[in-house]
């Protein structure tokens, strides 16, 4: 039912308070929405490290630095997950043979893994993934630094393996954390977003 003519100004401005109300709410949530608590940022995730490579080199966080790169944390004796995982970023590279994108395979099991057995382990993958160990204090630092979940998990044979979290760090030429890379999908799709940070 249409309003009488009489009331028309009033609702019209009626309706101009409301708009305006709703101006001022949103800014305002705008406002308590940019000095909330801060969570984590992603940036939080990585961070220096200092690793050795096969020669016993030292190996920093600085010397990936200049192009994006991928971090993983894994073991040797890993029976699926880590070939599994190497094998695909192997096989992303493969589709950028002229990208000087590095993978850092950092291990989780500094006890067996050594840093001769990481680089006689990752030969057998593209050889710009880079396998790193340390002391169990060096790697315990870089772990905490990525938030990285790793536990001793005895087998049935009285050996053990590394319960750990699979997660691929995409880190920007800064050494920033980017995302977690995602290998759910074709090498040709990941390859494509790799390359699209050079
Ligand atoms: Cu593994």
């Amino acid at each position: 039912m249409p309003s009488p003519p009489s009331e028309k100004p009033l609702g019209l401005s009626r309706k101009t308070f409301a708009i305006f109300g709703a101006c001022v709410l949103i800014a305002a949530a705008g406002i308590i929405w940019a000095v909330r608590p801060q969570a984590p940022p992603p940036s939080l995730i990585g961070g220096p490290f200092r690793l050795e490579n096969a020669e016993g080199k030292t190996v920093t966080d600085a010397d990936f630095r200049g192009k994006p790169f991928l971090v993983y944390f894994g073991y040797t004796h890993c029976p699926d997950i880590c070939p599994t995982t190497l094998a695909q970023i192997s096989d992303v590279f493969k589709r950028l043979p002229d990208k000087p994108i590095k993978a850092v395979f950092i291990t989780v099991d500094p006890e067996r893994d050594t840093s001769e057995l990481m680089a006689d382990y990752v030969s057998s993958f593209d050889p710009r993934i880079v396998g790193l160990s340390g002391t169990p204090e060096e790697i315990a630092a870089v772990e905490k630094a990525y938030r990285v979940y790793a536990r001793k998990a005895p087998t049935k044979d009285g050996d053990y393996g590394m319960d750990h979290s699979s997660v691929i760090y995409l880190m920007d030429a800064k050494g920033a954390f980017v995302e977690a890379f995602n290998l759910e999908r074709t090498p040709d799709e990941a390859a494509a977003e790799l390359k699209s940070y050079f």
